[in-house]
């Protein structure tokens, strides 16, 4: 078999076996495998035949180089028609309309979170500012801007967490009370959402960690008139509904006189359940005028100026919009209740 026949067998095998290949070949990456087995640059079946060129005769090379060349060509073109297929079809499955759409997994807010951000825009459409607490604070502001001196039995209120060098994983949102009044002239207005932890032992309705939303308002001629109608109208907007309030008397040395903010109960309407312990009045909101010691600490005059503040648990916000019943599922990691917000 002359030189000219045995390199037309040589290229007809291999169009054949690539046509072969193509047939059973079903994505890209194995495209691109027979691809480079016939027409890699080192090592190609093909490629192989066509660097024998340079070594032809010049009349060799007049008949052989175009044969060679003609199958290179209908390679490439075989290959390119693959390929678009490929493309074509992906494109066709990704725009499909016919498709049901893929749900797409997204987490969402804890609803501590999204209630608490329904109370800021309830808040800052009164006017009140939003200020971040310090998580870990000091004596100073935890207790004693809050007329709370060392060894004032008031501190056995709260089961306070301390650190190795004296410092407070904040019992309280409180703690800002004094650097709010500081950072600004009156009147002012602000809120404070933060975390709190106390040493306490759990039970339904209580957590070691837990959310506060502390408020504080100061202006001249500020009485308890303002106070009852800033916590009535917040609550009033949150739980979408009229609600009738009551106030008794509390104790907190950093307000005077203390009082405890009550509001008919918003799961049976005042009329008794469970949880309101059939009393039809849910205990809300400790608040009361903000003492002139406090504002005096706060650099304000207590002369001039008065105010009110209030610290309300959120835990309790939530617990009643989604009538959950135990305050520690929280904190559960457990995904079935989550997943219900
Ligand atoms: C205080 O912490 C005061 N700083 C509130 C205050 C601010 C009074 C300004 C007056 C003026 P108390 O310890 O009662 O108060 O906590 C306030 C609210 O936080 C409670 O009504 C309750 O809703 C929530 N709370 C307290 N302890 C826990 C707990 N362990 N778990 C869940 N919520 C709690």
């Amino acid at each position: 078999m002359g030189l000219d026949q045995n390199l037309a067998s040589q290229l007809k095998s291999i169009e054949d076996k690539v046509a072969s290949e193509l047939k059973q070949c079903s994505d890209l990456d194995a495209l691109q495998k027979i691809k480079a087995y016939f027409l890699g640059r080192k090592k190609g079946k093909l490629t192989q035949l066509i660097k024998l060129i340079p070594s032809l005769s010049i009349n060799e090379r007049k008949i052989l180089g175009p044969k060679i060349n003609q199958t290179k060509n209908k390679l490439l073109t075989l290959f390119q028609e693959k390929e678009k297929a490929f493309a074509s079809s992906n494109v066709k499955s990704f725009f499909d309309p016919t498709l049901p759409g893929e749900k797409p997994i997204y987490g969402h807010l804890h609803p501590i979170t999204q209630v608490c951000y329904e109370a800021e825009d309830i808040f800052e459409k009164m006017g009140f500012e939003i200020v971040e607490p310090f998580e870990i604070d000091d004596d100073f502001h935890v207790f004693e801007t809050l007329n709370i001196p060392q060894g004032h039995p008031a501190r056995d209120m709260w089961d306070t967490f301390w650190t190795e060098d004296n410092f407070i994983p904040i019992t309280h949102t409180s703690a800002m009370q004094n650097r709010i009044l500081k950072s600004v002239k009156p009147p002012i207005r602000a809120i404070v959402p933060g975390r709190c932890f106390r040493h306490e032992a759990t039970d339904a309705r209580h957590e070691h960690t837990f959310y506060q939303i502390e408020g504080v308002y100061v202006d001249q001629n500020i009485s308890l008139a303002d106070l009852l109608g800033t916590l009535l109208s917040f609550l009033e907007a949150f739980f979408q509904q009229k609600l009738k309030y009551k106030i008794q008397p509390s104790y907190f040395p950093f307000v005077e006189p203390g009082l405890e903010f009550l509001i008919s109960c918003v799961i049976c309407k005042g009329r008794g359940c469970a949880t309101c312990g059939h009393s039809g009045w849910l205990e809300l909101i400790p608040c009361g005028p903000i003492h002139p010691n406090v504002l005096k600490m706060g650099g304000v005059n207590p002369e001039k100026y008065s105010g009110f503040a209030w610290g309300m648990g959120l835990d309790r916000l939530v617990m009643l919009r989604f009538a959950i019943e135990d305050i520690r599922l929280f904190h559960s990691g457990n995904l079935r209740f989550l997943e219900q917000f």
